[in-house]
């Protein structure tokens, strides 16, 4: 098959899931187009099977704003069209659909539209009345819907009253990629033998409830020794660090800034913290469980499909941090538990969260958009 991919490049699950997929499609021996503004950032080593076409959205002085949505879709067409793609799956109903389906009436009905929602664009995007019914328009025109949980999956047809079918895919990890790895050379280096490290990445968006991260990890530090990494950068960012230092925590605390590879990093902690307020499947939580790594955050949305209360992390009401607290104490004061708890999530990742069983159902959607399955 030959295969368009858009998806926003930077930093972000859903382009970490559209790159490891495009990588898992071309290893298979599909021609992948990746068409995106930037190159994505997992993107790594040359394959003689995926191909990257930038996208610029010139300023002109007349318009106020670039007209980025127009030149996406024109180059998906061109690139449609010059290297006869079969279909093109997009990354977010907005715009990423829209131009998706500009595309296929400026090339013909032909090309065939999959696209894959990613929460944001659900419970974020389709709450503002300016977007509503644009981005429904992209699910119902698109030929297949897909989307990263049951919950996003319920959450689609509540605030849209969409009837049509979206597939429940589930985000996957590269197994081969994470695993726990050998670090402890690298994890004397961080911490003390005594101290526990914990976790937090994401992109500091308020809704990942950084401050919260912080005022967990001020609770288990005053019952344990710990440390504190935080990785990635974005809105709450500097509130953080400030309340990093109001807390008396600035030794014990680290930012590291934005990180590409994590598998690393990941297997050197202890324990994950993911106390977001929303969260349509929880990647990270993911990537962390297939690590060895147990995740405490909170009972939102699609994590409870990727984290098992009481089996491979615990979780809590959203803005509880006395609760997450005692979770985290619990599970880093008692070994034999947190051993169950690493193992049981080893195997949840292994059995059903790893690419090749996951992408495989990308492609019998392929398949049947195309009348193949
Ligand atoms: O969470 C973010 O801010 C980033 C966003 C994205 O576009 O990557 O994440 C969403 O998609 C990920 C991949 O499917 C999911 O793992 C995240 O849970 C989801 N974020 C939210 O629902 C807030």
């Amino acid at each position: 098959m030959k295969i368009g991919i858009t998806c926003y490049p930077t930093h972000g699950g859903s382009g970490v899931i559209a790159t490891e997929l495009g990588k898992w499609m071309a290893e298979r021996g599909h021609q992948v187009h990746f068409i995106t503004y930037d190159m994505p950032f997992r993107l790594g080593r040359f394959d003689r099977n995926i191909s990257y076409h930038g996208v610029e959205a010139n300023q002109y002085a007349v318009f106020k704003y670039p007209p980025y949505d127009l030149a996406l879709a024109s180059r998906m067409a061109q690139v449609a069209k010059v290297h006869r793609l079969d279909l093109l799956h997009v990354h977010y109903a907005v715009p990423h659909a829209i131009c998706a389906y500009l595309a296929k009436q400026m090339v013909g009905s032909d090309l065939k539209v999959v696209t894959t929602l990613h929460g944001t664009d659900i419970t974020v995007l389709g709450e503002d009345s300016s977007l509503r019914d644009i981005i429904c328009f992209g699910i119902r025109e698109s030929d297949a819907v897909t989307a990263v949980s049951k919950d996003l999956v319920k959450q689609t047809r509540e605030l849209f009253r969409i009837e049509r079918p979206i597939d429940l895919v589930y985000n996957f990890v590269d197994c081969r990629v994470y695993y726990p790895r050998e670090v402890s050379g690298w994890r004397r280096e961080i911490a003390r033998p005594d101290e526990k490290i914990l976790l937090h990445i994401s992109n500091f968006r308020p809704v990942k409830r950084a401050l919260d991260v912080i005022r967990i990890f001020h609770r288990v530090r005053r019952q344990i020794p710990a440390r504190l990494l935080m990785v990635g950068e974005g809105p709450e960012w500097s509130r953080a660090m400030q309340l990093v230092q109001e807390l008396h925590l600035g030794s014990d605390v680290t930012f590291l800034g934005k990180q590409d590879e994590v598998a690393q990093l990941i297997s050197l902690a202890d324990l994950l913290l993911l106390p977001s307020e929303k969260e349509s499947f929880g990647l990270v939580a993911l990537e962390a469980m297939a690590c060895g790594v147990p995740t405490v955050g909170s009972d939102t949305g699609g994590l409870p499909e990727v984290v098992i209360h009481g089996q491979t992390g615990f979780l809590a009401e959203v803005g509880d941090v006395e609760t997450m607290a005692r979770y985290a104490i619990r599970l880093l004061t008692d070994p034999a538990l947190h051993r169950t708890f690493s193992e049981n999530g080893i195997v949840r990742a292994q059995e059903f969260f790893c690419a090749d069983r996951v992408a495989e159902q990308y492609e019998a959607i392929y398949r049947r958009v195309l009348g193949e399955g």
